[in-house]
């Protein structure tokens, strides 16, 4: 069994940065710890609003704090985001988040990130393994 407290990552290589400011991820398990997925907290910041693709992974994204607005790119529905609600990304969507307050979310990935991806020019992530 293995306890996280959330504060204990901060500072640590698993607690990342975007680049433009627009949110900031602790990520509690990765795949170094080889349980099939891994598993974050996002903070989007208040103000901002972040276009997001994953085409090589499965993401389940739940909110647990916040309101916000998720735009799915591909079929231009909106969906309210707020405490108690989800979305499944299970086809890859281009999506678009829009941060009213801060949005706490709890996100897992499937294959699980290994911490060492980078997003393309077209917000991918890569599909890296460990070895
Ligand atoms: C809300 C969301 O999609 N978060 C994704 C995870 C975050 N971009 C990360 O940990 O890299």
């Amino acid at each position: 069994m293995r306890i996280t407290y959330i504060e204990d990552l901060n500072d640590t290589d698993r607690d990342v940065h975007a680049e433009n400011g627009n949110w900031r991820s602790r990520r509690i398990v990765l795949a170094k710890e080889g349980v099939g997925f891994s598993f974050h907290e996002t903070i989007l910041y208040a103000g901002t609003t972040t276009e997001m693709w994953y085409a090589n992974h499965i993401e389940a994204v739940y909110c647990v704090g916040g309101t916000g607005e998720l735009l799915n790119r591909e079929t231009g529905e909106k969906h309210e985001v707020r405490d108690g609600m989800c979305y499944l990304l299970d086809g890859n969507e281009k999506h678009t988040l829009t941060a009213y307050t801060d949005l706490r979310m709890a996100c897992v990935f499937n294959p699980p990130v290994t911490g060492r991806e980078v997003h393309d020019e077209n917000g991918v992530y890569p599909l890296i393994t460990e070895d």
